[in-house]
């Protein structure tokens, strides 16, 4: 065996079998490329070899290019100079998949001239999620591969594929169950006795064809729909048309220059850095990966409502056994049937097999009697969010649980300090913020109390990681993170809405800045009875509820909605009793433009989340980031409220703020943070605190 930093290479009856391994993932830096091409050129040139298998020992193929890299510009040699090297290949070279083959990883498993794939594998081009394109030659490659449709659902939605579909798909010409390095060699083999083959990369193999005239622009309009200023999917789309109607080194180098672009460009640094909070966030202090953890196999759920019965389905999907606890006999079938209705649709839609619905929905239990939680090693409570209830069931669960078990509450916002206190286990207290739908949403705040143990923290997190969760941990105040920021938001926004902002130009403005759904409709659709409990007194949503306008639920809130839709109407009663309580407080009339709009709601967010972070609820500004996109709707392409606020620059948003705060001094406290920012030069995205 010959050995390289990143890859070795054994040589066997004329088959030469490069090893990749470059832990943990493969990533292909400048330097590993460079070592992979060498390998790939002194092999071609070697007498001896006649054919060439590139795959892993254990490791992954590859996750792709290396991101923590791109920074640093395109070092070493290229995906062109690979291609070059496969192209001039006139020997099989057959790429050997383990585990998952992502972005780079995939393209240079398309320049080889076969591939493999372990029967597990995944096999996608995510590049998208990172505000890119392929941009080492698969825009090209794959779209001659499995033809423009699914190369298009591939790229645009960056979801990877199964092994099983990339086989039927055309990108595989094997799966094996198998050794993988010895069923490649014997594929190798078979090749090579073969007296008519002849080795032809994917980019030979003639031009894709749109699968009718008008799919591309048709494609376009779509995009242009959804994607407001995000760039990359309609540039992917361009890559693809080029694909069918460039030469080949047209195409290439026409996707070269917009990968170039785009690495350059301001959404793509934003998606990166989010890429890098997600895996930033796994750092929390007090706990190592020698930190010990309960190991967790039976999880109680006290309360079956929308957040209980989503966080059983989400928990015995996972193997864990679930108990589910309503407070009686009604409740209990209720939420039995929500749990088997959502499996039956999620079989129609072929989320699950049959089988596999059939499996989880085994693992979950349904009881009336709290004792039957006796013997679980975590509950997690989510009752009505109240704290005498919460109080109320934790007493109770505390004579009742085991003493190793852990007591977690999936409050949004109460007081987690004074839960804990009433138990005799203060340190097995810790909160577990779901966000709606627990089984969908990826975001979970991790709330560590002033008690919480390092071990039940830990604890916590690793269920978050087998969760496949995006696990933020914060510390205890109102709301945690991303409520209390929300409350800031709903406030500008009630202000907007009584100087007679409507609420479809506020929801307009804030979807075209990025926002998945816009403050209106996202009220309407959680309930202004909810923003109610979320913000106490006087207020616009109280205004509304006591006028029997609560939102989607009562078919009118901000907007009407016709029984069984969901499409947001405009409202004149809506819109008379804004203008009657905006009378009430003395709110005057007034215009804003977009930009006022936007500014007024998205600095609020920035205010807010620096003082969170002054006050050390986070550790570092990307949680808060991580918290606001994937908990509240935020661009991820804008990066998060801290990055964006960098990215607009600091003082011009501390100015507006100042403004802001000259009539609404309440609403917009002043920050020494973001001033020692400013003077220091720095940037808040980067900003970290101790005090945590
Ligand atoms: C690309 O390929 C562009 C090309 O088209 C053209 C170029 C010219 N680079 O997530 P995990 C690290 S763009 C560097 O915990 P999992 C990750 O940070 C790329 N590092 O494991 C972590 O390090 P740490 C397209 C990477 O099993 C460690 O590996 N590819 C990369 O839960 C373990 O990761 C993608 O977008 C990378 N490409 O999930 C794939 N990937 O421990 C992005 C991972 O220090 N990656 N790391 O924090 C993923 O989606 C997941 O990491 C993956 C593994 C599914 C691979």
């Amino acid at each position: 065996m010959q050995g390289n930093d990143f890859l070795s290479i054994t040589r066997q009856d004329g088959i030469a079998t490069i090893f990749l391994d470059r832990a943990p993932v493969n990533a292909l830096s400048g330097a590993f490329r460079t070592q992979i091409f060498e390998a790939l050129e002194s092999l071609t040139h070697d007498n001896t070899i006649l054919a060439i298998v590139i795959t892993t020992q254990e490791l992954p193929f590859s996750a792709g290019a290396d991101i923590k890299e791109f920074s640093q510009g395109y070092l070493g040699k290229t995906f062109m100079d690979i291609y070059e090297v496969c192209n001039s290949s006139t020997k099989p070279i057959i790429a050997g998949i383990r585990h998952y083959a992502l972005g780079g990883g995939l393209e240079l498993a398309m320049l080889c001239h076969h591939r493999v794939a372990l029967s597990p594998c995944k096999l996608g081009q995510p590049e998208i999620k990172l505000g890119l394109i392929p941009g080492g030659t698969g825009t090209q490659s794959l779209p001659r591969l499995v033809g423009v449709t699914k190369s298009c659902d591939m790229i645009l939605t960056g979801k990877p594929i199964s092994a099983q579909d990339a086989l039927s798909y055309g990108l595989l010409d094997r799966v094996c169950s198998e050794e993988l390095p010895a069923f490649c060699q014997s594929f190798a083999q078979e090749l090579l006795d073969n007296p008519d083959y002849v080795a032809t990369i994917a980019l030979h193999q003639g031009f894709p064809q749109a699968p009718h005239p008008s799919f591309f622009h048709d494609e376009r309009i779509r995009l242009q729909q959804q994607s407001y200023c995000f760039q990359a999917p309609e540039v992917a789309l361009s890559c693809i048309k080029s694909s069918c109607e460039k030469s080949l080194q047209d195409g290439l180098a026409f996707e070269q220059s917009q990968f170039m672009q785009l690495i350059n460009g301001p959404s793509s640094q934003a998606m990166r850095y989010q890429f890098m909070a997600e895996h930033l966030a796994r750092e929390v202090p007090g706990v190592t990966k020698t930190t010990p953890t309960q190991t967790l196999h039976k999880i109680g759920v006290v309360g079956g409502g929308l957040m209980g019965s989503g966080i059983a389905m989400l928990c015995a999907a996972r193997e864990y056994q679930v108990i589910i606890v309503e407070r009686d006999h009604d409740a209990m079938i209720r939420c039995r049937k929500v749990i088997a209705d959502y499996f039956h649709k999620a079989v129609v839609k072929g989320k699950f097999s049959e089988s596999t619905a059939q499996k989880i929905q085994l693992k979950i239990c349904f009881d009336t009697d709290i004792k039957v939680l006796s013997e679980v090693d975590l509950v997690i409570e989510a009752v009505f969010e109240e704290l005498s209830v919460k109080k109320t069931v934790l007493q109770i669960l505390d004579g009742i649980c085991k003493p190793a078990c852990i007591f977690a509450s999936n409050t949004s916002g109460l007081d987690l300090n004074a839960l804990a206190q009433v138990t005799n286990r203060p340190s097995q207290v810790l909160g577990l913020h779901f966000f709606s739908p627990a089984q969908v949403m990826r975001l979970l705040e991790v709330v560590r109390g002033k008690s919480t143990s390092d071990e039940t923290l830990a604890t916590g997190l690793a269920l978050a990681r087998h969760l496949k969760k995006i696990a933020v941990c914060v510390g205890v105040c109102p709301g945690f993170v991303g409520n209390r920021m929300v409350i800031r938001y709903f406030q500008q926004v009630e202000y907007l809405l009584l100087s007679g902002v409507p609420p479809h130009i506020i929801d307009k403005a804030l979807e075209d800045f990025g926002f998945a759904m816009g403050p209106c409709k996202m009220a309407d659709m959680s309930g202004l009875d909810i923003s109610m409990r979320m913000m106490p007194g006087d207020t616009l949503a109280a205004f509304m509820v006591k006028n029997g306008r609560l939102g989607q639920k009562s078919h009118a809130g901000f907007y009407n909605y016709a029984s069984g839709n969901y499409v947001p109407q405009p409202s004149d009663h809506a819109h008379d009793l804004i203008s009657k309580y905006a009378k009430k407080r003395g709110v005057e009339v007034k215009e804003y433009t977009t930009h006022e709009i936007v500014d007024r709601c998205v600095f609020s967010l920035i205010n807010e989340g620096v003082h969170i972070l002054e006050e050390g609820v986070v550790s570092r500004a990307s949680d808060i980031d991580l918290v606001y996109v994937h908990g509240y709707g935020f661009p991820a392409y804008r990066g998060g409220p801290m990055f964006y606020a960098d990215s607009v620059g600091l003082a011009i948003v501390r100015d507006k703020i100042a403004t802001f705060a000259k009539t609404q001094h309440k609403l917009w406290p002043h920050s020494s943070m973001l001033q020692a920012v400013i003077r220091s030069g720095g940037k808040l995205y980067q900003q970290k605190v101790n005090r945590f």
